[in-house]
């Protein structure tokens, strides 16, 4: 096997402050954790409910349950983070750690429908500078572009953390020995793509520039795009925009009618800011609206929900222009 950078070896090697590295070694080695239960699955009592509800009133699954204690546990422990927020936890958890410098927003187990069909599942994270060692809720609610870093692991055929400390997008995989070894030095989204992911089942509730998108993906070679296209959907957001990363296409998750309140399912603080920005290092767009940049929206909320539309660049703005 040829030598492979390792990612404390790259961490090192990067030109960012050692406590951001000490955070992102801190949550990489909570990620190996967190693959070890969900591997275990059945044999370690990992899959089924919890019987509880989170904030956003979803079912939780004893794995989400695992996975936010893993995390919490290890980031409060780690001198430099300074606070934790989670989907799976109301409020956010001030560390009291006196040399507390950053702020670290996670979904700590994405795609739980997946856990117990033993499809890929994954853990998302973003990184904040914090304002203060005792962080509240406000300090939290940043902008994704003041993100200092973005990392995903998925769980899945291969364990691979794809991460970004804003100097592009580095790919690692989990090696039989539990090191993350560097796999895929840099990571890029192409530009142009004949693959879309979004879920047809909510097609009669979309709002009709997402329609008129789609149906033109579906007519192929004899509609509008010239060209035909490929359909995936892993249901799990980690999954899909990881192939993306890899791959290109795009992903959506679009506001719709069903629920005409909320913008749309997913989590801007550790769900869309995080990949927004991966992909966004990686070469691609990640927008709200097909217009507003993901990274631009100002939060007012911890667990506030946005639609998204990301991915190759250049199938985006059809998105857009739709
Ligand atoms: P899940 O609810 O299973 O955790 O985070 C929300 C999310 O998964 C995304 O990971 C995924 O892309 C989406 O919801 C799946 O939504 P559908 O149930 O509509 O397929």
């Amino acid at each position: 096997m040829t030598d492979r950078l390792s990612l404390d070896a790259h961490l090192n090697g990067l030109d960012v402050p050692a406590a951001l590295k000490t955070v992102l070694a801190t949550t990489a080695a909570a990620c190996v954790d967190i693959r070890n239960v969900v591997s275990g699955g059945a044999l370690v009592g990992a899959l089924g409910a919890s019987g509880a509800v989170n904030v956003q009133d979803e079912e939780q699954k004893k794995l989400d349950v695992i996975a936010n204690d893993i995390l919490t546990e290890a980031l409060l422990a780690c001198p430099v983070v300074a606070g934790v927020a989670s989907e799976e936890m109301d409020t956010v958890q001030s560390a009291t750690n006196p040399s507390g410098e950053y702020l670290v927003l996670f979904d700590p187990l994405d795609g739980s429908s997946n856990i117990d069909i033993n499809a890929p599942v994954g853990t998302i994270v973003s990184v904040l500078k914090a304002p203060s060692a005792t962080p509240v809720e406000t300090d939290f609610l940043q902008a994704g572009h003041h993100q200092v870093a973005a990392l995903y692991a998925v769980y899945g055929g291969q364990t691979m953390l794809v991460l970004t400390t804003r100097q592009g997008v580095a790919g690692f995989t989990l090696s039989s020995d539990g090191r993350w070894l560097m796999t895929h030095p840099d990571v890029t989204v192409p530009t142009h793509t004949k693959e879309f992911a979004i879920n047809m089942s909510n097609q009669r509730h979309w709002a009709e520039p997402v329609q008129r998108y789609v149906a033109g993906c579906l007519a192929g070679a004899d509609g509008p795009r010239g060209k035909n296209f490929n359909m995936r959907w892993v249901a799990a957001m980690v999954a899909d925009v990881h192939r993306i990363l890899m791959r290109g296409g795009v992903f959506l998750y679009p506001w719709d009618a069903r629920e005409p309140n909320k913008p749309g399912k997913l989590r801007l603080m550790y769900e869309g800011n995080p990949m927004a920005l991966l992909i966004e290092q990686a070469g691609g767009k990640a927008t709200t609206d097909g217009v507003q940049s993901i990274l631009d929206v100002i939060p007012t909320e911890l667990h506030q929900r946005i639609p998204v539309a990301l991915g190759s660049a250049a199938e985006v703005d059809q998105i857009v222009s739709a």
